[in-house]
């Protein structure tokens, strides 16, 4: 198991996360390879001293672990394999940290696959474009069977002989097919690796953008439908963007909702770009009777036709209003 950096997210994570990595990574009997990248990198801290430590202290399993520290090759016996890891020493390392792959010389017999962490020239990583570049022909300049990157987030293929798998779980809502492991093939050194992607992601995360077209229930239902997929609500991270315009009732029970949305999912952002139009119904609604009913016709006509700051103050002075009622009537 190849981890191409950035197995944390900084080089001095609490204990608990420490150790939850080695509790998470024991049930894979197989070594674990992994490579410090820009977050954690090999010279930032102890951080790996103490991951080593978590993993030979593990009570319910061995954990076969190798750090790579350095820029050298890691053989691994049971797979005829041979591991050129480039780690980061710093988070940002002046130094090609892959260089020294192509003055290394083949071993027979060995499949070579390389492992790297960071952005391939041309193509931003994650915003440390400038820093750690990976040549793309170095699959070539350095006769690997395969070449493992890390530092991207999504599942990407470079060429052949190249990807990065991205993360296994995904972390931001930009769509880039994260989510994925790679399941690499070789079969003998020199031969083209079969490469699978395997879905790993236990979370979704979706944005979405609903216009209101004059139905709040219709729009209630299609939050639901999202809600309802074949990922648990509670693994769900949900951006929402509203916009269109909606009377005050319908924003009544859309917002009533939307408390309810944010209970039962794991996350919810909510971009209310709904534009309130009171309507001769919810005048009606407020079942309002003199100085208070001429108030409220008024505010409605400055709603409709206002200057637009006016107009602006007038709608929410109104759905204020509506709020107001309905609360003192369910109260009774
Ligand atoms: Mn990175």
């Amino acid at each position: 198991m190849l981890v191409a950096g950035d197995c944390f997210d900084s080089p001095f994570p609490e204990e608990g996360t420490i150790l939850k990595a080695a509790d998470a990574m024991s049930p894979f009997g197989g070594p674990w390879v992994l490579l410090p990248g820009n977050h954690d990198p090999a010279e930032a801290g102890p951080l790996w001293d103490r991951l080593e430590h978590a993993a030979r202290n593990l009570a319910t399993a061995k954990l076969d672990l190798r750090i790579a520290r350095k820029g050298e090759p890691i053989r691994i016996d049971d797979a005829s394999l041979e591991i050129l890891a480039a780690p980061l020493r710093h988070r940002h390392d002046p130094v090609d940290p892959t260089a020294w792959m192509a003055t290394s010389e083949r071993r027979p017999g060995l499949v070579r696959v390389g492992l790297a962490h960071g952005s391939v020239q041309g193509f931003g990583g994650d915003g440390e474009s400038t820093f750690n570049r990976i040549d793309p022909r170095l699959p070539e300049m350095a006769d690997l069977d395969y070449l493992a990157l890390g530092d991207w987030h999504g599942t990407l293929g470079i060429g052949r002989r190249c990807w990065y798998s991205g993360t296994p779980e995904p972390d931001r809502f930009r769509s880039n097919e994260p989510g994925h492991v790679l399941v690499v093939e070789i079969d003998e050194p020199g031969a083209l690796p079969r490469i699978e992607r395997v879905p790993t992601a236990e979370c979704r995360w979706i944005e979405e953008t609903l216009e209101h077209s004059g139905d709040a229930g219709a729009l209630i239902a299609r939050v639901e439908a999202i809600l309802s997929g074949s990922t648990p609500a509670d693994r769900l991270l949900l951006d929402l963007t509203l916009a269109g315009e909606v009377d005050i009732g319908g924003r009544a029970r859309i917002e009533a909702r939307i408390e309810e949305w944010r209970a039962r999912l794991c996350h919810l952002r909510v971009h209310d770009g709904l534009i309130d139009r009171p309507s001769d119904e919810d005048l009606r609604e407020l079942r309002l009777e003199g100085v208070a009913q001429a108030a409220a016709s008024r505010l409605a006509a400055m709603a409709g036709n206002g200057e637009e700051e006016d107009s602006e103050i007038a709608r929410l002075a109104l759905r204020r209003l509506y709020l107001m009622q309905h609360r003192i009537r369910e109260t009774g």
